[in-house]
C-alpha cells in the first residue's frame, strides 16, 4: 500500500495532504509521504473567536447530551481503529499494536468521558449558619489549546480532547509539524462523529491548527483561551508555563520524563525483563514514560545484565509495518545523532556501553534505525540526569532500598517508577510518603503503557499536570461554589456583626 492510499483509507482528502506547504516524511525510510496546509498566523484570531463564540453554545448543552457526542467519536474510533493505526505507523514510525494501542488508548477515553458525562460531580458543604445551604458547582471553563508531540501524534489529543468535550469546552489542536497527517486522520474521525451527532454542535467546536512556534504562541498568548494542554520537552513546558501563569490562564503540562526501575534482590526477573524490554525499547524508547534508569541490586546487577544484554542482541528491529519488528525506527536523523551524542557522553562520563550503534541491517534505507542501547554507569551523573528520547537505558547499582529511592528520586523529572520486588515490605515502602516522589509509582509492572482510568503525568520538571483518569477531568473546569439563604434573617459568617 502506498502512503497515500494509508492516508486515503484513513479519510484525508488529497487536497489534505497534497499541495501544502508543510513536507511530512516517514521515518521508515525518510520518503516524503505528505504536503500539508499550514495555518497562517494571521488566522489564529479567526481560529480563537470561532472557539469562544462555540463555547457560549456548547456551554448551555447538557453535559450528559455533550457526552452523547463522545460517544459517537468513540463508535467511529472502534470503525477506523485499523486506517487510523496504519497512519500513526507510517508517520511516528510505531509497530503495528503500538499504532493500535494508541487509538485503543482514544477509545478507552470516550468510554470514561461519557460516563463521566453524567457524573460532573460537585459537594454538598455544611454550612455554618441556620436556613443556609452550601453547594459547589463545576461549570465549562472555555476553549481549550491541545499542543501535541510526535511520540503520541493523536492519543494524547483524545485524552484532553473527550474530557474537554464533556466538560463544556471547545478545543483547538495543534499537533506536532512532524505528525500532521495523523492528526488529520483523527480529526475526520471526529467530524463524522460531528456530523451524526447534528446541529446542537456549534461551528468551530474542535478546531485544528498546523504550523510552528508562531501557531502555538498565539494559542498560549490569548486571554481567550482558558485552559492550555502542553505535552513536549522541559524545554517547552518551561516557556509556555511562564507565559499562560503571566496572563492567569491555565496551563496544564505533561513534560520530560526520566523514569526508573528499582529492581530488587528478591524480584522476579524473568517477568522484570520482559517489563523492562517493553518499557525501555518500545517505541523505541520515545515515550515520555519510558524506562532510562535500572536501579539494580548489586547481588543481581551482573546477572539481570547479562540476561538484559542477551535479550537486547536478538531484539527484531526495523520496518514497524511487519508484525515481527519490535523496535520501530527514531522519529528522523536528528534524534539518531542525539542519540549517539549521549552515547558518547555516557562512555566519557565512565559508562560501559552494551549494544547502541546506528548501523543495523537489514531495515528500510532512509529511516533513522538504531540498536537499544545498555550503559552500566558508575554513578548518576551528568547524562543520566536528562531525558534523552532514544533507547538508552542506564543501569546503576544499589545496596540499600533507600540508597535506590534516594538515586530514583534524584533527578529533576518526576513522571513514573516502580519496582519489582517480592518484599511487601520494599513495595509499600516504596509506595509511601518517603518513597518515590513520581506522579506514577508502579509495583511488578514497568513505567510505561499506563492505562486511561488513572490521572497521568507526574512532578518536579514533568510540570505537575494531571490529565486523563480520575479527577482530572476538574482541570476543564471552574469551581463555582454557591451558598443559598434560604432564611428570613441575614447572619454573618464567622459571627460579624454589622447591624445598621
Ligand atoms: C507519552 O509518552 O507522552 O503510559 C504518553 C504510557 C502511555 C502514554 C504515554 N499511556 O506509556
Amino acid at each position: 500500500m502506498t502512503a497515500h492510499d494509508t492516508l486515503e483509507r484513513a479519510g484525508l482528502s488529497r487536497g489534505q495532504f497534497a499541495g501544502g506547504t508543510l513536507a511530512v516524511r516517514s521515518p521508515i525510510d525518510g520518503s516524503e509521504i505528505a504536503r500539508v496546509n499550514e495555518t497562517s498566523p494571521g488566522d489564529m484570531a479567526r481560529v480563537i473567536a470561532a472557539a469562544k463564540s462555540a463555547f457560549r453554545i456548547w456551554r448551555d448543552v447538557p453535559a450528559p447530551r455533550r457526552g452523547e457526542l463522545v460517544r459517537l467519536f468513540g463508535e467511529e474510533l472502534r470503525a477506523a481503529k485499523a486506517a487510523l493505526g496504519a497512519v500513526v505507523t507510517l508517520e511516528a514510525g510505531k509497530i503495528v499494536s503500538e499504532g493500535l494501542g494508541e487509538v485503543q488508548e482514544m477509545i478507552d477515553i470516550c468510554d470514561f468521558a461519557v460516563g463521566l458525562s453524567r457524573q460532573l460531580y460537585g459537594l454538598t458543604i455544611a454550612s455554618e449558619r441556620p436556613g443556609h445551604r452550601m453547594v459547589e458547582t463545576w461549570q465549562p471553563l472555555g476553549p481549550c489549546a491541545v499542543i501535541s508531540a510526535f511520540n503520541f501524534p493523536v492519543a494524547v489529543w483524545a485524552w484532553n480532547a473527550a474530557l474537554a468535550l464533556v466538560c463544556g469546552d471547545p478545543v483547538i489542536w495543534k499537533p506536532s509539524e512532524k505528525t500532521p497527517s495523523s492528526a488529520l486522520a483523527a480529526m475526520a474521525v471526529l467530524e463524522r462523529a460531528l456530523k451524526r451527532f447534528g446541529p446542537d454542535a456549534p461551528q468551530g467546536l474542535a478546531q485544528i491548527v498546523i504550523g510552528g512556534a508562531a501557531i502555538g504562541e498565539a494559542l498560549v498568548a490569548s486571554k481567550d483561551i482558558a485552559i492550555v494542554s502542553a505535552t513536549g520537552s522541559t524545554r517547552m513546558g518551561a516557556v509556555v508555563g511562564p507565559r499562560v501563569a503571566e496572563r492567569f490562564g491555565r496551563a496544564l503540562l505533561e513534560l520530560g520524563g526520566n523514569n526508573a526501575m528499582i529492581v530488587a534482590p528478591s524480584a522476579d526477573l524473568d517477568m522484570a525483563v520482559r517489563a523492562i524490554l517493553f518499557s525501555a525499547v518500545g517505541t523505541a524508547g520515545q515515550r515520555c514514560t519510558s524506562l532510562r534508569r535500572l536501579i539494580v541490586h548489586r547481588s543481581i546487577r551482573a546477572d539481570l545484565t547479562r540476561r538484559l544484554v542477551k535479550a537486547y542482541s536478538s531484539l527484531a528491529i526495523g520496518d514497524p509495518r511487519d508484525p515481527k519488528t519490535l523496535v520501530g525506527p527514531l522519529i528522523d536523523p536528528a534524534a539518531r545523532e542525539r542519540m549517539g551524542a549521549a552515547l558518547a557522553r555516557a562512555e566519557a562520563e565512565g559508562g560501559r556501553v552494551h549494544g547502541g550503534g546506528a548501523v543495523v541491517t537489514g531495515v528500510p534505507d532512509g529511516g533513522a534505525y538504531v540498536k537499544p542501547a545498555i550503559v552500566e554507569m558508575p554513578g548518576q551523573g551528568g547524562v543520566v540526569r536528562e531525558e534523552t528520547f532514544a533507547p538508552i537505558l542506564y543501569t546503576l547499582g544499589y545496596d540499600t532500598l533507600e540508597e535506590a529511592i534516594g538515586l530514583q528520586n534524584d533527578v529533576p523529572q518526576g513522571l513514573s517508577s516502580c519496582i519489582f520486588t517480592l518484599d511487601l515490605r520494599e513495595a509499600e515502602t516504596f509506595l509511601s510518603a518517603a518513597g518515590s516522589d513520581c506522579g506514577i509509582a508502579n509495583v511488578n509492572i514497568g513505567p510505561s503503557g499506563a492505562e486511561i482510568g488513572g490521572a497521568f503525568g507526574g512532578e518536579k520538571e514533568t510540570g505537575g499536570g494531571r490529565e486523563s483518569g480520575s479527577d482530572a477531568w476538574k482541570n476543564y473546569m471552574r469551581r463555582q461554589t454557591s451558598t443559598v439563604n434560604y432564611s428570613a434573617s441575614l447572619p454573618l459568617a464567622q459571627g460579624v456583626r454589622f447591624d445598621v
